[in-house]
């Protein structure tokens, strides 16, 4: 089941000043920064909110790292903004991902890849949902509080 927003994705030429924009503006001070290889991707996860049972909802802002990733291309097209949002699920992502696409939905991985600190996520074909991507994210156990 579905049962949160996990994130947003926000694509962003400078990460950084991006982070910093979020800070200042509106107070999100808990931020954790990583690089995904293979999504081509620098990344911070801003933490907005949590319900004392882990379920946390995050920014995650998404710097480009290779022109030919999803993000660079994104970016070049329509500059920076939204580019995609996740559900969170509360069981195996890929029965979820499976049960998706028997409705006849694209998922674009064949099995789920790494995310953002130790969660596994799979996609769903923007033109296949209404012109949003979006991204399934089983979370890791144990999240690293900040
Ligand atoms: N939101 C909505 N529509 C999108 C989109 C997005 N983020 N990205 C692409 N599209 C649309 C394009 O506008 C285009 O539509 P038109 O044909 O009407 O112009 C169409 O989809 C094809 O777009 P494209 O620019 O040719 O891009 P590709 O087909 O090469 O790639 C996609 C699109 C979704 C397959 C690719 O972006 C992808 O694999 N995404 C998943 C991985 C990803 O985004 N990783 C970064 C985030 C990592 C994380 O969250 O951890
Ligand atoms: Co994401």
């Amino acid at each position: 089941m579905l049962t949160r927003i996990d994130h947003i994705g926000i694509a962003c030429h400078d990460l950084e000043a991006t982070v910093d924009f979020y800070r200042r503006t509106y107070g999100f001070t808990d931020v954790h920064i990583e690089v995904n290889e293979e999504q081509g991707v620098r990344e911070a996860m801003l933490r907005i909110n949590s319900t004392g049972d882990g379920a946390a909802s995050y920014l995650q802002l998404l710097q480009p790292i290779r022109d030919d990733s999803p993000v660079a291309k994104w970016l070049a097209k329509n500059g920076e903004g939204v580019h995609h949002i996740a559900f969170g699920t509360d069981g195996d992502v890929a029965d979820e991902a499976a049960g998706i696409a028997g409705k006849g939905v694209r998922v674009l991985y064949e099995e789920p890849r790494r995310g953002s600190m130790g969660s596994r996520i799979n996609f769903l074909h923007p033109k296949d949902c209404h012109g949003v991507l979006t991204e399934l994210v089983q979370k890791a156990d144990e999240r690293p509080e900040g």
